[in-house]
């Protein structure tokens, strides 16, 4: 096993990692950037280095600084975390030249994922359901309208060089084809310098499911479930849950099984993520992401495995901890994803300071975060406070308790989406399992969240008040918390007999 490991991140994902690290008696290395200097993931770690100004295009994906920091430290690993390097083969490949391993798959496999019109023709000759389509670039317009004839309007034209949905147009009957062909080139060359597109049937209300995959460098690969997340925004997911709601035993080993093949197919290793379209008992790949994702932690609640410490073991060349026939769900967990936004505003960002922050706890309650009273969110990076995940024995349970979690939350300072999950909870067809991706507009979540807001309204006021404006309390909270995470370095190293 490693003995340094290098975190090429920042906020709460930084800090699981190295909570896992640390139960591994793996020394950490924080990277951080200006907007990041006082931040608890930097104190947390055993060795913390500046990398540059706040624009994650100066630090965080600063792969010369990164790679030279990784060497200066002697890290024998880096762990990208999610989203900034973590999927960017150029970076996986420079690791491994440079001796540094890359805690993820191999820049080939990263690479194989990149364009959608070759993927899903390498999971398609693997044996996997796609949705029928073009399969190939479209430039035509009229062989573009013969193919969307033969497949059947609606139709979806897509952009192959970028995932996100950016640029996706759904075309209805053939006049609308032209247009929208043009449109998503346009959005595709500007977002990602290539215009590629090709088509495919549109699925009118699909759910999103997807499956975890690990594999070893030693031949071994397993599925550990699936997680459902149909509830989002803007491709932003909001709440997302495991089992799905849907899942039966029959489906999980079909779909488990296509998810390994597909992992198997680009000889996948690490940790990854196969996704799938689910409309009306039928499932198609999508794509696949090949990092960790935010959404982890409902995998690990309900399966009992460490993601985190299994892409540790598989990238020091360790086997897999867990046999496929040992995988085993136990109860339900549902994740919230609690973000610094406004859900009555278009869900716009709402940075600032965390005057007040006491977040939930008790029986089945977890909290991934990277935040603390006094802690300022800026508009650098992504808005996320927390991540809110529950545990019951079953989805009404995960559900309930959720809703109790929700309500101990306290975040004063700034505007926050907790009335949003707090409406979803409440809502009868959420509780019923019936979720899709169309499910915010399709039950006009955002009505029930104003009643929330307003219900809350009065209490919210009564403790603000309460708090009041003492600053130099707050930074005083805000020194000790960072000096106190300073001592949690000792764990794992036999502290109590110093
Ligand atoms: C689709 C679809 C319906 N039919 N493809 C959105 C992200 C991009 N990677 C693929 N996406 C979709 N592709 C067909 N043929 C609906 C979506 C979609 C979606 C998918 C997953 C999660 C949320 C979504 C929200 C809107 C649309």
């Amino acid at each position: 096993m490693f003995k340094k490991v290098l975190i090429a991140n920042r906020g709460e994902i930084a800090i699981r990692i190295m909570r896992a690290c640390r139960e591994l008696d793996i020394n950490t290395v924080a990277v951080y950037s200006e907007a990041d200097k006082n931040a608890l993931f930097a104190k947390y770690a055993d060795e913390a280095y500046y990398i540059g100004p706040s624009p994650a295009s100066e630090s965080y994906l600063n792969m010369d600084r990164i790679l030279e920091v990784a060497h200066e430290t002697g890290s024998e690993a880096i762990h990208p975390g999610y989203g900034f390097l973590a999927e960017n083969p150029v970076f996986a490949r420079r690791c491994t030249k440079e001796g540094v391993t890359f805690i993820g798959p191999d820049a080939s496999a990263i690479e194989s994922m990149g364009s959608k019109i070759a993927s899903k023709e390498t999971m398609r000759a693997a044996g996997l359901p796609v949705v029928p389509g073009s399969n190939e670039s479209i430039s035509d317009v009229g062989k573009a309208a013969d193919i969307a004839q033969s497949i059947g309007y609606p139709v979806i034209v897509k952009s192959s060089a970028g995932g996100g949905g950016i640029g996706m147009k759904v075309v209805r009957k053939k006049e609308e084809l032209e247009h929208a062909i043009e449109s998503t080139r346009r959005v595709a060359k500007s977002a990602f310098g290539d215009s590629t597109v090709f088509i495919e049937k549109y699925l009118e209300e699909p759910r999103h499911i997807e499956f975890q995959i690990l594999a070893d460098t030693i031949g071994n690969t397993i599925h550990v479930c699936e997680r459902e997340c149909s509830i989002q925004r803007r491709h932003q997911k909001l709440i997302e849950e495991s089992p799905s709601p849907v899942m039966t035993p029959e489906l999980r080993e079909r779909m488990g099984n296509d998810a390994i093949k597909a992992a198997k197919a680009i000889n996948y290793t690490n940790a990854g993520t196969v996704e799938f379209l689910y409309s009306k008992g039928d499932y198609y790949f999508l794509e696949m992401n090949t990092r960790l994702q935010v959404e982890h932690p409902i995998t690990e609640v309900v399966t009992g495995i460490s993601l985190v410490k299994e892409q540790l073991r598989i990238a020091s060349g360790e086997g897999l901890n867990h046999k496929q026939e040992d995988i085993q769900q136990r109860g339900w967990a549902i994740e919230c994803r609690i973000n610094a936004e406004d859900p009555l505003n278009n869900f716009t960002p709402s940075p600032g300071k965390l005057r007040r922050y006491r977040s939930p706890g008790g029986p089945g309650v977890r909290v991934d975060s990277g935040v603390h009273t006094g802690y300022t969110i800026t508009p650098f990076y992504d808005s996320l406070i927390s991540k809110l995940t529950v545990w019951g024995e079953n989805r009404d349970e995960a559900i309930n308790r959720m809703k109790r979690a929700l309500y101990e939350y306290i975040i004063v300072g700034v505007t926050t989406n907790i009335p949003f999950h707090k409406a979803v909870m409440n809502n009868e067809y959420f509780r019923r399992g019936e979720l899709t991706t169309h499910f915010i507009d399709d039950h006009n979540i955002i009505a029930d969240v104003a009643k929330v807001v307003e219900a809350d309204k009065e209490k919210g006021a009564t403790l603000a008040s309460a708090i009041g404006a003492d600053d130099k309390k707050v930074a005083a909270i805000t020194a000790a918390v960072g000096a106190y995470m300073q001592g949690a370095k000792a764990v794992g190293k036999d502290d109590h007999k110093r």
